[in-house]
Order: structure tokens, then sequence, then C-alpha cells
């Protein structure tokens, strides 16, 4: 039964939605596909698996994007009030099971692709000799610390912070192992090689984050947290904080140096006559 045709929905909001709909999905993909907005090139052998997984998880999500939304465009002009009764349906059994089953298998195949990448950063230790360094995260600053010759790191005493008075981690004078320990705001690693980071906060949570590594991990009061990376383009990236750690978040960022290995030895010797 038709109802009056005064009370049928216009074709022309059906018809600019559909269409808006499509042209929306096109400015989307054309931003992808043209990288307009795209992350900078990883510099270290996980972040182009991280890279690789973020493509695949790229390429099934945008096919499904625009799978469904071109549907729902066909779907909003086809069946739009035309003055016809409503009807409705009680939904397909063998449907619901597909779909469900097809978004499991996604999910968990995506999950087994990722797993190497997963594992590197978080359950493979560092290589042996890889080079330590200790990240300290504090309102509103990187501090890192290198062992210096011994190899070891000098014992911290929290009532010995002192940053304006050049005692920014509470280095404790009374061990010698700290002696030759550097501290310095900015960091520099030799490229290619393994260095793993000991990363710690003093107040609140802080986050370690270098786009080129693809690393991000949190500094949480408390805590040393292990991670390691091999850089393999020399150059100069930042290290903003990216947890809102207060009021002077927004300036609290240092930057990472990857050298090659004798500017790196020169930059240790520098960096030892500064501290003296
Ligand atoms: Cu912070």
């Amino acid at each position: 039964m038709l109802r009056q045709k005064a009370c049928a929905g216009s074709t022309a909001v059906a018809a600019v939605f559909s269409l808006f709909l499509v042209l929306f999905v096109g400015i989307t993909c054309y931003l992808f596909i043209a990288k307009t907005w795209w992350f900078p090139i990883s510099i270290t052998g996980f972040g182009r698996e991280v890279d690789a997984q973020f493509m695949r998880t790229l390429w099934i999500t945008g096919i499904v994007f625009v799978l469904s939304q071109v549907a729902l465009a066909y779907a909003i002009y086809k069946f739009r009030d035309r003055g016809q009764r409503a009807s409705h349906s009680e939904g397909n059994q063998t449907m619901e099971v597909l779909w469900t089953l097809a978004t499991i298998i996604m999910f968990v195949g995506l999950g087994f692709l990722a797993r190497n990448a997963w594992a590197e950063v978080h359950f493979r230790s560092a290589v042996p000799g890889a080079i330590p360094i200790e990240v300290t995260g504090q309102q509103f600053a990187w501090n890192f610390r290198y062992t210096g010759p011994d190899g070891v790191f000098g014992r911290l005493k929290p009532e010995l912070i002192n940053a304006s008075g050049g005692n920014p981690l509470g280095l404790d004078p009374a061990d010698a192992a700290g002696k030759d320990d550097i501290v310095s705001p900015v960091m520099a690693v030799p490229v290619n090689r393994e260095v793993e980071l000991l990363i710690r906060s003093q107040d609140v949570t802080h986050s370690f984050f270098v786009r080129e590594l693809r690393l991000k991990q949190d500094a949480v009061p408390g805590l040393t947290i292990r991670v390691h990376f091999a850089a393999t383009e020399p150059g100069r990236y930042e290290i903003p904080c990216a947890e809102l750690c207060g009021l002077g978040h927004y300036r609290m960022h240092s930057f990472l140096t990857v050298m090659s290995d004798s500017e790196f030895q020169s930059w240790l010797r520098e960096q030892a006559a500064a501290n003296q």
C-alpha cells in the first residue's frame, strides 16, 4: 500500500548523501595513496617490520572500509523512501557466522603476522655487548647516562637530586663506579650498533618516543624498563615526550644523534670532559 505522495522522502536527499559518501571514500583513499601525511623513513630493522605490519593492516581494513561505505551509499539510494511500506528482515544466520569467522581469522591472522615485530621488542633481550644507556624522564626534560669506560653505572641517591646544581640524576659521589658516568641532556649512539635503553622516570609517567626508530616506551616511576635497537641511518632525530605529563609537557623533548663509531667515541670524550 502506497502512502500519500506528499509523505514520501526526497530523492535528492538520498542522492546527495550517497554521493557525499562516495566522495568521502575517494578523498580518504587519495590521501593514503598519495601519502599526503606520512611517517618518516624507518631507521631500524624492527621498524621496517612494523611498517610492513602497518601496510598489511591498512590494506585489509582499507578494502573493508571501501566496500562497506560503497555498499552503504548504494543502500541509502536504493532503499530510499518512495512512499512504500517498510519491511524488516529477521537476519541471516549463515551470513552472521561467515562474517564473524572472517573477522576472527583477520584479527588472529594479523596478530600472527606481527608476532616477530612484537617479540623483537618485548621478548628478545639485547645482544651481549649492547651499549647500555640509562634514560630518565622528569618534568620536563630527558637525561641520558652512559657508564663511562668502566662499563658500570654508579649508584644513584634520590636525596642527592639537584638539577640546578648539576646533578639531575642524584649521582652518589661516594661510589667509585659513578666517577666516570656521563650524563647528557641529548643522546648519541653509534650507527649499526645495538644499544639497550634502561628507561626510568623521576616523577610521573613519561614516554620515550622516536618516530624513526618506531619505538615508543612509557617511562614509569619505580620501574626500569629495557628496550633495545640498532639505528641504521646517521642523522638527528627528535625525542619528544609522548605522554601528557604536566603543564610543561609540550616543551619536553630532546634529540638523538646517530653517528659513526669514531664520532661517537670523540663525543663521549667531550661529554666526559664537560662532566668533570
Ligand atoms: Cu613527559
